[in-house]
């Protein structure tokens, strides 16, 4: 038998990047995710639609060299890949952490295609960060290296082209470093950064969006299915933006939040995590999430990030980072009776763990569905811009949770009319393709 054509592709891929294995996992599981529509749609491989796709449209790496508070020149590596622009100008946050690499960046950016498509809104996606370790560094080496890390990366990027904003080591601190250096050098006020501080363009309910997001995506889902975060026990990993505002809304929803994480441990509270002590010491003060248990009576600390999956809970929100999430946690979670998993993570759970779960009829809310909240708010950022006007707390509010109860139903329909119900990783790849897919063959071959 001959290879299928989402086959040979994915070996071209292999074969084109063979180090890069965290980009290798996000497209083998959304390439075979799309067999069936492929399948329907023949045309697809005429235009050569999954070779052009699974391809950058453009990748920039650079040096960002900065002086350190010692006086030492430091070098790091800054990246931009702008994966896809059919919907929209590219649009994805910046990571900064020592272990970024181009293959987390390619991982992140292809999700984004899909992730930006499923808003509904007009967005394409892109990606982008440096190796640095803003961990343990003084405001003014972070204002530095974001000055230099913009004044390479101003000549790639604006409001209609390309639109950065925050990830991992990335929050508002850093945006506004980035955004008084891009002003700086265009002599241009223009919303070329997402995630800004409410003087200066940002829009309210973008610091809670990815956190209320997944919240009101799981939300959704398991109400279809007759459950509710009401009494529910929560374990939420990471403790940083994401992380802090899921732990707000599912109190919020009647949850009960018994455990968090950072790098180094885990906490646990059976009382209940306290969001005021939480927000305080991780946001506000950038402290280690022991000190938490040392600041609240009942809590213990575990040394270790991973052993955060031992703890038992009716829903997982992996929070932190990919692969955080392997077979052996997913396993863990399905023998201590956890029904729901939600990924505010982009690709938190492995493979093997994403198996276990939908074996085991777990409500599974895949990343790119379930997170989608922080973009799809980016988004309305860009429009408020745009009108130079701004909306209520609860006007964005609004749009949010009916941007995220629309994924639901994409996700959900799509995985229904391919034959997959309930299969929300194939409803979501499916569904955030289609329309990308449909944009890309109405323009040419570009
Ligand atoms: P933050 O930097 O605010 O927080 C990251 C959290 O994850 C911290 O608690 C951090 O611990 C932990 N963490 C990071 N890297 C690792 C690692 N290698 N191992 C263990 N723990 C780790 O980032 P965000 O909350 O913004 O992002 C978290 C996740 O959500 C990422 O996967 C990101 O891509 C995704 N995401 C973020 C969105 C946003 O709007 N911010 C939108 C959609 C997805 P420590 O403090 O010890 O480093
Ligand atoms: O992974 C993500 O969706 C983000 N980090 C948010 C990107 C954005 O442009 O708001």
């Amino acid at each position: 038998m001959t290879m299928s054509y989402v086959d040979s592709v994915f070996e071209q891929v292999k074969q084109r990047n063979p180090n890069e294995p965290e980009f290798l996992q996000a497209v083998q599981e959304v390439l075979e995710s799309l067999k069936p529509v492929i399948h329907r749609h023949p045309e697809f491989a005429e235009a050569g639609l999954l070779e052009r796709i699974v391809e950058p449209e453009r990748q920039i790496i650079f040096r960002v060299p900065w002086v350190d508070d010692r006086g030492k020149v430091q070098v790091n590596r800054g990246f931009r890949v702008q994966f896809n622009s059919a919907i929209g100008p590219y649009k994805g946050g910046l990571r900064f952490h020592p272990t970024v690499n181009l293959s987390i960046i390619k991982f992140l950016g292809f999700e984004q295609i899909f992730k930006n498509s499923l808003t509904g809104l007009p967005i394409g996606g892109g990606k982008g960060g440096s190796d640095f370790d803003p961990k343990g560094k003084s405001d003014g080496e972070i204002m530095r290296f974001c000055q230099s890390f913009m004044t390479e990366l101003y000549r790639h990027i604006g409001a209609d082209c390309d639109v950065p904003a925050g990830d991992i080591g990335v929050g508002g601190r850093e945006i506004g470093y980035l955004f008084g250096q891009y002003k700086r050098l265009r002599n241009c006020y223009e919303g070329v950064l997402t995630g800004k501080g409410l003087t200066y363009g940002g829009s309210l309910v973008r610091t809670e969006a990815t956190g209320y997001g997944l919240c009101y995506f799981v939300d959704e889902m398991i109400r279809a299915k007759g459950r509710s975060f009401a009494g529910a026990t929560v374990v939420i990993s990471g403790s940083g933006n994401v992380s802090l505002y899921a732990l707000e809304k599912v109190v919020q929803l009647g949850g009960k939040v018994v455990a968090m994480s950072d790098s180094n441990g885990y906490i646990v509270d059976p009382a209940g995590v306290d969001f005021t002590l939480m927000r305080r010491i991780k946001e506000v003060e950038r402290r280690r999430i022991k000190e938490y248990a040392a600041a609240k009576p009942g809590v213990e600390y575990h040394e270790g990030c991973a052993g955060i999956w031992s703890v038992k809970c009716d829903i997982a929100l992996p929070c932190a980072t990919q692969n955080e999430l392997d077979e052996r946690a997913a396993q863990q979670l399905v023998d201590n009776g956890c029904w729901a998993v939600g990924e505010g993570a982009n690709m938190p759970s492995t493979p093997e763990a994403v198996e276990i779960f939908l074996k085991n009829k777990v409500l599974f809310a895949p990343a790119k569905a379930a997170n989608a909240g922080g973009v799809a708010t980016s988004a309305l950022e860009m429009s408020q811009n745009s009108m130079r006007l701004s909306w209520t707390f609860a006007e964005v509010d609004a749009k949010l949770k009916e941007i995220m109860a629309g994924i639901y139903r994409k996700a959900s329909e799509a995985a229904k009319e391919y034959g997959y119900e309930d299969n929300l990783v194939v409803g979501a790849n499916i569904a955030g393709f289609l329309k990308v897919a449909q944009a890309m063959m109405a323009q040419g071959i570009v």
